[in-house]
């Protein structure tokens, strides 16, 4: 049976009656930013080339540690997951690459995988491995621990997990590793933090031994849950202390959502990307904890000045940056599809205005001491509403000027309902 893709023509036909109105609306925007000094070619030239990895288990319904509500024609495998990474890029046009999940994208043919992503004009981003479940036959629980284990044989049996994710990145063409732990104690006394933490710099000294030429760890720190008094890799001073013990193949990878409120990660950022130990990110929004909702949803200003940071970066060249951008999010009561879509733009939203911050006046306003000055130039970019420059960068890669109102119009959800009869589980969940 052909399976249904979204083709060109598709697309065409949902931007057809949306081009008068987006003609109108890009050229009114294009001269106020010519007006401001901008060269609008140059501009979406910078916003088409800002690509983002979707996660593999994002096109699943993740739901929470209460629950899942499945949606209609989920994918069952690593194979139809691909098939809708590929829906998400043909529409949005700015998220080329898949970030793999082992177990959960575990498969028995990995070259028929990278020739089925190749077909689909997608490519692998860095693998992520999982130590914070046990998996069915698994010989030694993880309960307690990973990589931190008290006990050599946990520990090896992780490093191990993690030394066999490297050579399924290698088969698929990733180039790093993303390590998130669930370590830590959930009562005082319950573990020497300092013997915890030696345990994991043994542990994964071991992991970075096996990285092949030209590969990255990244390591992923998140503050609390599912430990809940400590967790080993709690903050990015860990991660940091960490990565610079590792060595140089070893990055610091910040989640939006694996921070205590309030803190402020543009500048956690900014010191990362000043040590070249930016590894990443992986975006989602959230209003209480780690809710891992789509990107910019809740606090879009924080997205922007965090983009803000990466463009400044960028732009000076700061020495090691390059940083890998994933998605990382769980959908309870969207559909994947539309919410991943809703992201992707979400974050090229954010970089477009990071874009047109005047960083010449900003940098006089700042050496005089303007203050308002200062706070005036960058809201000034921030309160620009540039989604027609973003329709257009999707126009002109092909894509779709409005890619969910697209999207619904194809009926793919409905296609796939009937292509893939429900499994009875689903591996997904919250990384
Ligand atoms: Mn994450």
């Amino acid at each position: 049976m052909s399976e249904f893709t979204i083709d060109s023509t598709m697309i065409d036909e949902g931007n057809r009656p949306l081009l008068d109105d987006h003609r109108a609306e890009f050229d009114a925007l294009g001269s106020i930013l010519a007006r401001r000094g901008h060269d609008i070619d140059r501009l979406i030239e910078r916003i088409a080339a800002f690509t983002v990895a979707v996660p593999s288990w994002g096109v699943g319904t993740g739901g929470t540690r209460f629950g899942r509500f499945p949606g209609p024609g989920e994918p069952r495998s690593i194979f139809e997951k691909i098939d809708d990474c590929a829906a998400i890029q043909s529409l949005v046009r700015s998220t080329p690459t898949v970030s793999p999940h082992i177990p959960w994208d575990r498969c028995d043919d990995y070259p028929g995988l990278v020739e089925h992503a190749r077909a689909r004009g997608l490519s692998f981003d860095a693998v992520n491995s999982n130590t914070f479940q046990d998996q069915p036959g698994q010989e030694l629980s993880y309960k307690f621990g990973s990589l931190c284990h008290s006990d050599p044989a946990t520990r090896k049996q992780a490093i191990e997990h993690n030394i066999e994710c490297i050579g399924i990145g290698r088969k698929l063409g990733s180039k790093a590793l993303t390590v998130w732990i669930a370590d830590g104690s959930n009562f005082p006394g319950q573990q020497d933090l300092t013997g915890a933490f030696d345990r994991y710099l043994a542990s994964m000294q071991e992991i970075y031994a096996a990285l092949p030429d030209g590969w990255q760890v990244f390591l992923e720190h998140k503050f609390y849950e599912p430990a809940f008094y400590s967790t080993v890799i709690a903050d990015w001073g860990s991660s940091f202390m960490a990565a610079s013990e590792l060595g140089p193949k070893a990055k610091c990878l910040v989640d939006l959502g694996h921070h205590a409120a309030n803190v402020n990660i543009e500048q956690i950022v900014a010191r990362l990307v000043r040590f070249g130990k930016l590894a990443g990110f992986h975006f989602n929004d959230s209003k209480y904890g780690d809710d891992d909702l789509d990107a910019g949803s809740i606090n879009p200003f924080q997205l922007f000045l965090v983009f803000h940071e990466l463009v400044l970066a960028g732009e000076r060249r700061a020495d090691g940056f390059e940083p890998a951008y994933m998605i990382d999010q769980s959908h309870n009561v969207t559909d994947p599809v539309e919410s991943l879509m809703d992201s992707a733009m979400a974050i090229q939203r954010a970089h477009a205005q990071a874009l047109l911050v005047d960083r010449h006046q900003l940098g006089a306003a700042q050496d005089a001491n303007d203050t308002i000055g200062a706070r005036d130039i960058l809201m000034r970019a921030f309160r620009c509403d540039v989604s027609p420059l973003i329709a257009e960068a999707r126009l002109r890669s092909g894509g779709a000027l409005d890619p969910i109102r697209t999207f619904r119009a194809t009926g793919y959800r409905q296609k796939k309902d009937a292509e893939r009869p429900q499994q009875a589980s689903f591996g997904g969940g919250i990384v």
